[in-house]
């Protein structure tokens, strides 16, 4: 017999359904399934598929969503569930057309992944012997006669219909589901069937709390005035105490309840508050508040909820320049560093809180303070929103929407209102939450305002038809998301798109890669085939998006490829490649920068620095432009299955060279030394703390053997939160006559006597440099706060590349080396409850990029 779990809230009774069963429908043998969970995870599970990242399996296993699956779960209902007046079932998320019956009676009809669902299920449990049964209906199938009565394809450039087995007709946008699903750029496409988040009993008696949320209508640093809003659901009318309670104080109220749901609002005061700052500006405080329902005395119901308390804006001002884009928090302009999050994984119920603290913490070990959960995903589980405001880190939320154009019929408009409404309820208490955006670059897709602008959608449709299309763009992203936003979480910004360029309803919308207003795309570097160095000279208010692709390293690779698939053309590489002609521009933009690599692994290597160069170069263009430009995230963070793509993180979670560069690009007092104009060296210093420092920047040249040619020194004094040129220097005048291939200069960032950052800088193109084999020394040295390394070499080590056999990041990585240095590193183990903790790089390695060049 089916076990039940049982837990109890104050006066609520609790039962998570866990073991289950599932089949396809058409009479297959029943076999055990792990819920949450979804048909491709459990098949997979009980042998009966292929591991669906390995090779070209993808191709094999799109029959899946073609059928009908169904699963299944008996249970006992425990007593004192049984005896509560009121039993519901509630689904925390059904994927995605469900048709859910219990002991053979129908009990709801799901049609939207992002929504839960509930149903009063009082009259149809019996203490023993009770079976849930959920229908999944193939979501293709289902949609197909969608798409017949709409009469017309829309478009959605990243729906990979043809590896779905279905030519050109682009499904995705008419189930309410990850967009990812059904393929993307850096995606493969496995649309899932499943019960992807738990489903339970509750039982309650007299009243339960629904909802504890607290708005915060205005909060500074000595007051912070707050709405405590509570849903009660209330079985007979009367009156009750409502009491309201955290920290020192408590605040008690006599509601009177109607019968069933009941909207009550308190407002409160919190005198001196503790605020919630961003990482780097302060403490991530937290508040807990506490609900409570009483009748006669006696409690009810009772509910709990945290947040920080924190002020949250995005500033938009008219300038000289255009119009401001940036978060204010408590009052502070702060410069938003960070990445596009994607979700974890193609089947994300696999992805464990293990695997989510990894990707915080590496972005809080990368100096970020800021993620945008991109509109091609899902709006993420609690549990990742809780560790952004555990380590400071802000949201960018997208509403789930990307690089499509929807239907606009009233069934669909209506689901998703519930689905914005929802989840903005269910996010409202983060603090980490700074913004809601509509979508993913639709505005600019479509472009409605500039009739030959776009990405050519509009174009293939007649004008009654484009009319209709962005009717139903103006109903979703102009009215029912900033209405659920403005209703439920009011004072938070809302942006209709991104990127955008203001939302004025004609052609000033539209952004472009030199807008002075809003924010940008900037993909001409990429997409667009443009030198790196154009990053420096298209910097816009704030860049959400820009980006440059590398190879997973080769342990990675070896994960979905043989011996025999080891050539950036074999079919297995091409398919881990998912942007048509990406292997191809990886190896064009190597070929200008780089020298060529010897083999396969060695292209592997040669391919993170790469990207992470292209990357350090826009980061740093960025940050050197501050304020203008106030936010710099680049895509993306992760990926969701081991792939080629643009993620500074792969996978299994392993650094990219990239990951390591933005640690150092992001520093929040960072040099940074442009050398856009080649004539020319300017050092900045960026500061993206409160406080104003003064301090000192040495600068040296040396030839690659280590003999110093000259040495430079100059103070400065620096505003707080601000960035500044402070040197000039006259390439000619640095070199003399001296060979450019030969000589490096540096520049070291020196704060009440210690070294803060160092930049180097060359002369040439990478590929020009006269790079020796260096005899690296790598030494472990122990202390009483553990174990670290140190590094020495006799000529310059380029990008030293540092390898451990156990999972683990070093403190850094793929750094330069010049003879004198003494580079100190330690060595982060992946912990299972900690996330990264000191520790022993076990089979250690060290190699520089002379070891992977051709002779
Ligand atoms: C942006 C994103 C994604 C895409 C990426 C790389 O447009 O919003 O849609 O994966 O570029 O092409």
């Amino acid at each position: 017999m089916i076990k039940v779990s049982h837990h109890s809230t104050v006066n609520e009774e609790k039962a998570v359904l866990s073991d289950w069963k599932f089949r396809q429908t058409e009479g297959e043998e029943w076999l055990p399934a792990k819920v949450p969970g979804c048909v491709h995870t459990d098949l997979l599970k009980n042998n009966l598929i292929s591991d669906p990242f390995y090779g070209e399996n993808e191709l094999d296993l799109q029959w899946i969503d073609k059928k009908d699956w169904e699963y299944e779960a008996s249970f006992d209902v425990p007593a004192e569930l049984l005896n509560k007046n009121q039993i519901e079932i509630v689904f925390d998320g059904l994927d995605t057309y469900a048709e859910v019956f219990l002991n053979d009676e129908h009990l709801l009809s799901a049609d939207n992944m992002f929504r839960s669902w509930k149903a009063n299920v009082k009259p149809f449990v019996k203490e023993k012997g009770n079976v849930l049964r959920i229908h999944f209906k193939s979501p293709i199938q289902t949609d197909l006669e969608k798409l017949e009565k709409q009469g017309y394809n829309f478009p959605a450039v990243n729906d990979h219909s043809e590896d779905g087995g279905v030519g050109d007709k682009n499904l995705s946008v008419f189930a309410r589901k990850a967009p990812y699903h059904y393929g993307w750029d850096w995606g493969p496409r496995f649309v899932t069937s499943g019960i992807w988040k738990d489903v339970h009993l509750r039982g309650w008696s007299e009243a339960r709390i629904e909802d504890l949320s607290i708005l915060q209508k205005n909060v500074t640093a000595s007051e912070a005035n707050l709405t405590a809003l509570v849903e009660i659901e209330a079985e007979e009318e009367g009156e009750r105490e409502l009491r309201i309670q955290t920290e020192e104080i408590e605040l008690i109220q006599t509601v009177q309840l109607k019968r069933g749901m009941n909207e009550v609002s308190l407002d409160m005061k919190v005198q001196d508050p503790k605020l919630w700052w961003s990482r780097g500006l302060g403490d991530q405080n937290m508040y807990e508040f506490i609900a409570e329902i009483r009748k006669d005395g006696s409690l009810v119901a009772g509910k709990t909820t945290r947040t920080g308390l924190r002020s949250i804006k995005v500033i938009r001002e008219k300038d000289d320049e255009g119009k401001t884009f940036y978060i204010e928090l408590n009052g502070v302009p702060v410069f938003a560093k960070g990445a596009n999050h994607i979700p974890n994984d193609s089947f994300v119920t696999e992805v464990t809180l293990e695997r989510y603290r990894h990707e915080i913490q590496s972005v809080v070990e990368s100096n970020m303070n800021m993620l945008r959960i991109w509109g091609g995903g899902i709006y993420e589980y609690d549990a990742f929103y809780e560790l952004c405001n555990e380590y400071g880190i802000l949201v960018w939320q997208d509403f789930m929407f990307a690089c499509s154009m929807y239907p606009g019929d009233e069934a669909f408009l209506k689901n998703v209102k519930a689905e914005a409404i929802e989840n903005v309820k269910r996010l409202r208490n983060h603090p980490s939450i700074a913004l809601w955006c509509g979508n993913n670059e639709i505005d600019t897709a479509w472009s409605a305002y500039d009739e030959d602008g776009g990405w050519g959608w509009k174009q293939q449709y007649s004008k009654p038809i484009q009319d209709e299309i962005w009717q139903a763009y103006e109903d979703v992203f102009h009215t029912i998301l900033p209405e659920a936003v403005e209703n439920h979480m009011p004072g938070v910004y809302y942006w209709p798109s991104s990127p955008m360029s203001d939302w004025t309803g004609d052609s000033r919308q539209h952004t472009s890669n030199t807008s002075t207003s809003g924010d940008i795309h900037y993909w001409d570097v990429w997409h667009g085939l443009k030198p790196f160095e154009e990053y420096n000279h298209h910097v816009g208010r704030f860049m959400s998006e820009y980006g440059f692709q590398s190879f997973p390293e080769l342990k990675t690779v070896e994960s979905y490829a043989g011996e025999g698939d080891m050539a950036l053309d074999s079919k297995v590489m091409l398919h881990h490649q998912k942007n048509g002609r990406g292997n191809y521009l990886i190896k064009e933009y190597m070929e200008t920068y780089l020298p060529e690599p010897k083999d396969f692994p060695s292209f592997l290597y040669m391919s993170h620095v790469l990207q992470a160069e292209g990357i350090k170069t826009a980061i740093e263009a960025h940050r050197r432009k501050k304020p203008y430009c106030m936010g710099t995230l680049y895509w993306q963070m992760n990926d969701c299955w081991p792939v080629a793509s643009w993620s500074s993180m792969d996978y299994y979670g392993r650094w990219k060279a990239l990951q390591y560069y933005v640690k150092r690009s992001f520093r929040d007092i960072t040099l940074s030394i442009d050398g856009t104009n080649r004539t020319k060296i300017d050092i900045h210093i960026i500061s993206d703390i409160l406080s104003d420092m003064n301090g000192s920047i040495r600068m040296s040249l040396s030839t690659f053997d280590g003999t110093l040619l000259r040495e430079w020194n100059e103070s400065f004094a620096l505003k707080s939160n601000s960035a500044t040129k402070f040197v000039t220097l006259e390439t000619e005048e640095v070199i003399e006559n001296r060979d450019p291939n030969n000589i490096v200069f540096k520049a070291e960032l020196e704060l009440e006597g210690e070294i803060i950052d160092a930049k180097y800088h060359y002369f040439t193109s990478v590929k020009n440099l006269s790079l020796c084999k260096p005899n690296l020394k790598i030494e472990e040295v122990s202390t009483s706060s553990g174990k670290h390394y140190t590094l020495e070499t006799n000529t310059l080590a380029k990008q030293v590349y540092v390898t451990s056999d156990l999972e683990g990041i070093f403190t850094d990585n793929y750094f330069d080396l010049i003879p004198g240095e003494q580079k100190r590193i330690e060595f982060l183990t992946r912990s299972k409850d900690q996330g990264f903790t000191k520790g022993i790089a076990e089979g250690i390695k060290v190699h520089s990029m002379s070891d992977f060049i051709k002779e």
